[in-house]
């Protein structure tokens, strides 16, 4: 029996609490960067979503008074009425595919759409994390981004994600986009931070302070109290009109959202109601620059019937 002795028993391990392991994790597996909310769950709203409008006055850095135009979609039941699209539906982003808001919204039968995610204008590839309906499409591989997703148990989950938190399966992301600069988070402004931890590269204005800053078109996904998934859309046209991020964000904040991330905007800003575009799109018409066209840009966010 001394043939055994040799192994230390159980009480002569080396031991420490279960704390002291969680707080020698590498970075990989990712620590207090997002936030989670319990998705708006109701069998009595049977209606998938609710749209409207508004002028409101903005008031800039320096004062000046301006009016912001642009829509409100609140979504009840968003585990079974919302989606991540991508262009034009399946394989979109494999075969780099650039479709209008209202030809994505088509493939998918939409009540309501809006363009989401940023992509590359040369070559049309979607970037960031893509996962729809289910079917994981591409991983960001960890950049830090702001995300917004809803995994399989109804979790909303809104903020930075490691691939790890990605990849996960025993709760996998059912749908999920990924934005640049997260807006508001936990109901305040959130600018500031996510400016300084924020990767540029998605985004092709340029830096990532000129993109905070400029007025422009913008659209943002988020989530109320009741957690409802809302989209928020506000006219502008880089350089021109519209609104910085800072001032979206504070409208964003006043409106309810307690957590909210900036999306695709500028030219690539567009709402589609019932199969009719329902926004100003800024984009200047290839075939002839005077009037404007809905650009055909990459993913799209979607409300359907259940
Ligand atoms: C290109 C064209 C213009 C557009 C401009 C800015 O030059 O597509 O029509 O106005 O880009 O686009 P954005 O506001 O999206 O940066």
């Amino acid at each position: 029996d001394d043939m055994l002795l040799p192994f230390p028993s159980f009480e002569e391990w080396p031991r420490h609490s279960h704390r002291h392991v969680r707080d020698c994790q590498p970075d990989i597996f990712g620590n207090a960067t997002h936030e989670t909310f319990s998705a708006h769950r109701n069998s009595n709203i049977t209606v998938p979503s609710t749209t409207r409008y508004f002028v409101t006055k903005v008031v800039d850095s320096l004062g000046n008074v301006k009016n912001g135009y642009g829509h409100y979609t609140v979504i009840n039941n968003p585990l079974r009425t919302f989606s991540v699209v991508e262009p034009g539906g399946s394989n979109g982003c494999i075969e780099e595919r650039r479709r209008t808001v209202l030809n994505t919204s088509q493939a998918r039968t939409c009540h309501v759409a809006v363009n989401a995610g940023f992509f590359n204008t040369h070559t049309g590839a979607c970037l960031g994390n893509v996962v729809t309906d289910g079917k994981r499409i591409q991983d960001s591989g960890g950049i830090q981004n702001a995300n917004f997703g809803i995994r399989k148990d109804g979790t909303i989950v809104v903020g930075y994600l490691s691939e790890l938190d990605v990849l996960q399966e025993d709760n996998p992301f059912v749908q999920l986009v990924t934005g640049v600069i997260w807006l508001v988070r936990n109901g305040t402004v959130y600018v500031n931070e996510s400016q300084t931890t924020e990767c540029a590269d998605m985004q092709e204005t340029g830096s990532l302070d000129r993109f905070v800053n400029v007025v422009s078109a913008r659209s943002a996904v988020g989530h109320d109290e009741e957690g409802r998934v809302v989209l928020v859309h506000i006219e502008g046209q880089t350089g021109d009109r519209g609104v910085s991020l800072w001032e979206f964000s504070d409208y964003l904040q006043r409106l309810g959202l307690v957590n909210a991330i900036n999306l695709d905007g500028g030219g690539s800003a567009t709402v589609v109601m019932d199969g009719t575009v329902a926004n100003y799109p800024s984009d200047h018409c290839a075939d002839n620059p005077a009037w404007r066209c809905a650009r055909a840009v990459s993913t799209a966010l979607c409300v359907h019937s259940l």
